[in-house]
């Protein structure tokens, strides 16, 4: 069992990344030390923990730095597996294979989408192009979880799992997106799973107070982002 002086992440409260990590952090009731970086200034215990990305998240075990949020919440399911911890990957090799793909689908389509409609858009009809990226996405992602959960509430087998985690860590910075572009991102007509997922997923203990629910504090932040070089950006492109 992690006291809470073995477990430091180093987090920033909008990143996906970080998000996902903390949900499952909290899934499997772990206690830990959070630490918020200041991305455009970011500390010597990151800079020293990942000097080759660094990038949050970044979790510190016993002082030792685990890198990239895919892999460190797979670490987590590993090390905290215990019958009273729950799950993450489901315990079948093919089912994790499969729970992987989808994983590696979502960083790879939503998220590149994702960055493109917050920042990196130039004028509306790139912005647009973005958000119909995200949409076709969604709309496979939509398919997957009707083949795949069979009427459950989650992706996971007993619950929230790795394909929740990691998509549900995009849901603060979708309600910022619903309000710039006056429309839903997850739309009840084109994708009602993802939107009846959407809503369990929020309401879920372990997302409450690490899943951002406030656009306008988001799009402020993103603001600041927008005036800030590009360099914070260069890691996030190469999910
Ligand atoms: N593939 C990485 C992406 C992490 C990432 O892009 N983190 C951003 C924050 S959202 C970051 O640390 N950016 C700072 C930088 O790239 O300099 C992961 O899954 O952990
Ligand atoms: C984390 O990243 C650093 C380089 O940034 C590397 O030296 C270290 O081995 C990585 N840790 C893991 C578990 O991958």
């Amino acid at each position: 069992m992690a006291g809470s002086g073995e477990l430091k992440l180093l987090g920033a409260w909008t990143s996906p990344f970080v998000i996902r990590v903390r949900v499952v952090l909290n899934l499997k009731s772990l206690p830990y030390e959070y630490v918020e970086e200041n991305l455009a200034s970011k500390s010597a215990l990151l800079l020293g923990s990942n000097p080759v990305r660094k990038s949050v998240p970044v979790l510190l075990h016993g002082g030792r730095p685990v890198n990239e949020s895919q892999v460190i919440v797979q670490y987590i399911d590993e090390v905290w597996s215990g019958a009273d911890r729950p799950s993450v990957l489901p315990s079948d090799s093919y089912e994790r294979a499969v729970a992987r793909f989808w994983a590696a689908y979502v960083d790879d389509k939503v998220g590149p989408a994702w960055l493109a409609i917050l920042f990196l858009s130039k004028t509306e009809e790139e912005r647009a192009e973005g958000v119909e990226r995200a949409v076709a996405a969604l709309e496979t992602l939509e398919g997957a979880f009707a083949d795949c959960t069979k009427g459950k509430p989650f992706f996971g087998v007993d619950g929230i799992g790795f394909v929740d985690v990691v998509l549900g860590g995009y849901l603060g910075w979708f309600t910022a997106i619903d309000k710039l572009i006056g429309r839903r991102l997850i739309d009840p007509a084109r994708t009602p799973l993802l939107a009846a997922w959407e809503q369990r997923f929020r309401t879920a203990e372990a997302a409450k107070g690490v899943v951002p629910n406030d656009a306008d504090k988001l799009l402020a932040f993103r603001e600041t982002l927008l005036g800030a070089p590009l360099d914070i950006f260069q890691n996030r492109v190469t999910l």
